[in-house]
């Protein structure tokens, strides 16, 4: 007898709020809470899948706020997908790129609760869906965005003290160039030979600015720059790689593998700051690292400062990439101030572990999910 096919039944998407551990200062803002949108999908044999769309600092960061993402979500693509086979992703995504243009993040987060629940159903981790784990562990970063040197480095080493990271990821651009470096170099005394400096200066800089300010940050030691200038000045991008020993990471200029194609053509970067969100969902990810592969870039697992939903879903894909050259900063979770999964993921020896058991292989913590709902539990059903 024929299996009826699964459908996609009801797509739900939620806001949720969480506050931060403490400020968190970007050139662009300061984070106080982070906001995601949870999506659950319901599928017809009763399955669910659950992903997450995020994005930084309400609009300050790209173009998508947790509003437009739960609105692109709710008005354009659900009803383009409901009622379709649960288990053809590649046919979703042909829908939702119909449907909708952009709102890469918005997209994401839907396909990643259709992979979830198809994983799921076939009771396999998400990472044997893009041909199985490779690793089970990765080097994870920690950023360094206190807005205060002495105390950033009281963090790094309560972070090497306790095995929790020894890459530390500093986020400058807000002051003059020239106070950035001050402060970058007296955190890299402070942490010495024990860990690795980085810098993420989220596109603060002007070419002239990042010219001199990347041979400061090399002559202190600094071993990355992450993208110090637009991300759509990929001539400027190439010149600061060319010119410099430092490795030059690209990551707002990437939406996807178009960009990241340009890119590489360009040698516009040393480094590919792979997001998930950004890259408009896991299999588009997955095309950005096979870009940077092809192109003797190297690969590092970024995030956009998601819950452990999203940051499980990028390790699932980031564990089956060749080589994470520059290890993740897949550390989202440890931002929020409360937990939202039932059991959280772990980090230890100054790694991020892939967790276990089907799908995304997370539970949610659903009072902490009632609790910081924006809306209630009226909010976001379709
Ligand atoms: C970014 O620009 O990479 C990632 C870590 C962090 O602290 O902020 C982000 C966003
Ligand atoms: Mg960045």
């Amino acid at each position: 007898k024929a299996k009826t096919l699964t459908r996609i039944e009801q797509i739900e998407a939620k806001i949720i709020d969480v506050p931060t551990i403490r400020g968190h200062v970007l050139a662009m803002t300061t984070m106080l809470a982070q906001s995601f949108v949870l999506v659950r999908i319901r599928f017809s044999d009763g399955s669910e899948g659950i992903g997450e769309g995020t994005s930084i600092g309400g609009l300050s960061y790209g173009v998508e706020s947790p509003e437009s993402i739960r609105s692109a979500i709710l008005t354009y693509i659900a009803p383009v997908l409901a009622d379709q086979p649960a288990d053809n992703v590649n046919a979703a995504i042909q829908r939702m790129d119909m449907a909708v243009k952009g709102n890469n993040i918005a997209k994401a987060a839907v396909e990643m609760a259709l992979w979830d629940g198809l994983a799921r159903r076939q009771g396999v981790p998400l990472a044997d869906l893009f041909g199985g784990a490779v690793r089970t562990s990765i080097p994870c970063a920690w950023t360094l965005a206190s807005g205060v040197s002495a105390k950033d480095i009281d963090e790094a080493h309560e972070m090497l003290d306790t095995k929790r990271h020894n890459i530390f990821k500093l986020k400058i651009g807000k002051r003059p160039v020239r106070e950035d470096i001050a402060h970058v170099e007296a955190i890299a005394k402070a942490v010495g030979d024990r860990g690795q400096i980085r810098v993420d200066v989220n596109q603060a800089w002007s070419l002239h600015d990042a010219r001199w300010g990347l041979s400061g940050l090399e002559d202190i030691g600094c071993t990355l720059a992450e993208q110090p200038v637009v991300g759509s000045d990929r001539a400027g991008m190439a010149e600061l790689t060319a010119a410099h020993r430092i490795a030059v990471m690209a990551d707002e200029g990437l939406s996807g593998p178009v960009s990241a194609m340009a890119y590489a053509c360009d040698r516009a970067a040393d480094v590919f700051a792979v997001k998930v969100a950004q890259s408009g969902g896991l299999k588009r990810a997955r095309e950005v690292c096979a870009m940077g592969e092809a192109a003797g870039i190297g690969l590092y697992g970024g995030t956009m400062l998601e819950s452990g939903v999203g940051t499980a879903a990028a390790l699932h894909l980031f564990a089956t990439a060749d080589r994470m050259t520059f290890g993740c900063e897949l550390f989202g979770p440890l931002l929020f101030a409360e937990e939202i999964l039932a059991t959280p993921l772990r980090y230890s020896d100054f790694e991020v572990h892939l967790p276990e058991g089907p799908g995304i292989g997370v539970t949610l913590d659903e009072d902490k999910i009632a609790r910081f709902d924006r809306d209630g539990i009226q909010g976001g059903l379709r």
